[in-house]
């Protein structure tokens, strides 16, 4: 018995050093591979637009940051599950509620995967969706501002990973747990109970087509494994879920070997439009839960996080058709359906091919109970009753997969560091090029979405050692942009990223650009502390709270003089920007305040939370160089020792006499 298991391990080891081994295949020199006119295909000119957007998640930095493609050129860093002190996220009053959870307030999260909305299959240019892959939670994103305009937390959840990914008109989100956690009244139990007390579980996140407002419509109880990724059905297929999971051995410690003991684990079926009607005919369960739910709302410019207190279980164990198994050879991590949502393509991370399944085979082993088994009392679908055929010999590490317009996949090879071409019909490999080095994810424009854009192929590496000039032991990371316009792929642009890009999607900027704001108009700012122009401006004392509604136009903030703070206030400087132009914030600082910075867009009111720590004159001024006399918009505060008896009052311009 002993000696099976050291053999097993042995067997493990080996096959996992032939990976350490095979990693030595990859190029061991920068090479210039961009030649003859490659280069000056990513090149836009000065004053010229790029193509496309391209959103790129920024892994454990939490936000997302958006670039020009074919050019790489970076635009914006969007702040989501993170604070971001550029821009007052998550420090000004208004935006902390973006970051509540029912752990309370947390500044930080690991942000894996992009889906930008789509009607009918195809994008629309409306929202860009984010997962918190540490604090379960998922985000949404108005493309029309570029801003966090939603969170919600996804309760019984252990790591949300598989997440998010959307249905084809943007009806649904699922949100899946990467681990298998405890759930219900009884979470205080062994580790080693694993298999009896641990579950998995699949949010159903419902999108309000007119907002975009997001509420947990249901969530699927699974057997206890590991869910990694997930893609929806579409076309044909509209109706279905595919999720790769991994770790079906059930295993709790020591993962790298003991999750890769089996041959084949699955990709997870889920016929969902079966699991709404069991919810419609009120046969989910409610249970109680805790989980935030935060909106940000722009006519008043702030946030509010509210906690819901209940969610709708389906546990599909109980339910004989909702969920089905497909064996998926060694540990699954993409889980990619083509354009016309009839093949999905499988990615074992250790397997040495790639399994195409046909979602028409899969209905027919479905209709003709084609089973090899059961797990769970679900049922397994036979392996080759399900496939379309396999990719032989694709690469080593196979992990997403991509389409482009013209029925070919681009699959990700993380071991042997290339991105493989091939035909999802005929299976056949057409073409390969090495990425510098170890690639995750790629993004071909519209990529999985029923209508590729095609003409690139965008690489996100995790490693770049030697691409770029030396930055201490932390290099830059880095992503490379491929023409896939011809036969063969070329290498036109390597450029670095800003935190670690796990996912992008790339989007025609003829659906963002026309529809981006420009300026929030002043008459519809309902802000409670907004000041509609100087005549407005006041500053209002509230027992130890100070309010100084302030505005700020080119060049001065009104008021610039302020007295009658004293120690032991707190004092909220809420700053409206009267500015009316595009692309003229004002921004906010005052000496010594524990807090950020707050960037005022035209037309907006933020809010920035002083508490004096010491008596005196404290400056404060304009953070962002909006003009000329952008250094001249600056001001004072004073104050005074606490229980002192100086009158609270204001001004901008006026010349007081001493006497
Ligand atoms: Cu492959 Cu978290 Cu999508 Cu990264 S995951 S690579
Ligand atoms: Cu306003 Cu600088």
């Amino acid at each position: 018995m002993k000696n099976k298991l050291i053999n097993r391990i042995l067997a493990t080891l080996v096959i996992l050093s032939g990976i350490v081994l095979w990693q030595s295949c990859k190029p061991k020199a920068p090479t210039s591979v961009a030649m003859g006119d490659a280069a000056t295909r990513s090149f836009v000119p000065p004053g010229k637009y790029d193509e496309f957007y391209n959103i790129v998640s920024g892994g454990f930095n939490g936000q997302m940051a958006v670039y020009g493609i074919p050019s790489g050129r970076l635009f914006k860093i969007l702040p989501v599950f993170s604070v971001f002190p550029e821009s007052g996220y998550g420090y000004s009053e208004e935006t902390k509620p973006m970051l509540n959870t029912s752990h309370g307030f947390i500044p930080w999260d690991d942000l894996h995967h992009i889906a930008l909305s789509t009607t009918k299959g195809e994008h629309d240019g409306r929202w860009a969706f984010g997962n918190a892959n540490n604090t379960p939670r998922v985000a949404r994103i108005n493309m029309k501002t570029f801003r966090t305009e939603e969170i919600l937390e996804i309760p019984n959840s252990g790591g949300n990973h598989s997440s998010p990914f959307i249905t084809e008109n943007t009806e649904y989100l699922v949100a899946g747990t990467r681990f298998s956690i405890p759930m219900g009244n009884n979470k205080d139990v062994p580790i080693s109970s694993y298999k009896e007390n641990f579950k998995g579980s699949i949010s159903f996140v419902k999108i309000d087509p007119k907002d975009g407002h997001m509420n947990i419509a249901f969530q699927l109880r699974t057997p206890g494994f590991n869910y990694d990724l997930s893609r929806a059905g579409k076309g044909p297929s509209h109706g279905w879920f595919f999720f790769s999971c991994y770790n079906t051995e059930q295993a709790y410690t020591l993962l790298e070997v003991n999750a890769s003991q089996k041959d084949k684990d699955f990709i997870m079926a889920v016929n969902w439009k079966k699991a709404e009607e069991y919810i419609a005919q009120g046969k989910g369960r409610v249970e109680k839960a805790k989980y935030a739910h935060n909106i940000y709302n722009e006519e008043v410019h702030s946030a509010t996080s509210t906690m819901q207190q209940e969610v709708t279980v389906l546990d599909v164990t109980e339910f004989p058709d909702i969920v089905y198994f497909i064996p998926c050879p060694k540990s699954p991590h993409g889980c990619d359906v083509d354009p016309t949502g009839e093949y999905i393509v499988g990615s074992g991370k250790l397997a040495a091919m790639m399994p195409v399944f046909s979602f028409t085979k899969i209905q027919k082993a479905i209709a003709d109970k084609d089973y090899e088994g059961d797990f769970n009392g679900i049922p397994v679908i036979k392996y080759e009753s399900a496939l379309h055929g396999e990719v032989k010999k694709p690469g080593l590490g196979p992990l997403h997969t991509e389409f482009d317009e013209k029925g070919n996949a681009y699959t990700s090879m993380f071991v042997s560091s290339e991105i493989v071409k091939w035909n999802v019909k005929t299976l056949e490999v057409l073409d390969r090029v090495p990425t510098y080095y170890s690639i995750g994810h790629l993004s071909v424009p519209g990529g999985p979405t029923s209508k590729p854009h095609g003409k690139y192929v965008i690489a996100y590496n995790k490693i770049t050692k030697d691409r770029f000039l030396p930055t201490g032991p932390e290099l830059t990371q880095s992503a490379q942009i491929y023409d896939i316009s011809g036969d063969k792929m070329q290498l036109i642009l390597d450029f670095p990223t800003t935190g670690e890009p796990h996912y992008a999607e790339a989007i025609p900027a003829s659906l963002v650009a026309p529809n981006s704001v420009k300026i929030f108009k002043l008459e519809d700012n309902k802000h409670p502390y907004a000041a509609i122009g100087e005549g407005q401006a006041k500053v209002v004392r509230d027992g130890n709270k100070v309010h100084v509604s302030m505005t700020a136009i080119r060049s001065h903030l009104t008021p610039d003089n302020i007295e009658g703070v004293r120690m032991g206030d707190e004092v909220y400087f809420h700053i409206t920007n009267l500015e009316q132009d595009w692309d003229v914030p004002h921004g906010f600082a005052i000496k010594g305040n524990a807090n950020a910075e707050i960037l005022v867009m035209p037309g907006e009111t933020q809010t920035l939370k002083f508490i004096p720590d010491e008596v005196g004159i404290v400056p404060f001024y304009c953070t962002d160089f909006c003009s000329a006399l952008h250094q001249e918009m600056s001001g004072y505060l004073r104050v005074s020792p606490a229980g002192s008896k100086t009158p609270l009052k204001f001004s901008t311009g006026k010349i007081e006499e001493v006497n």
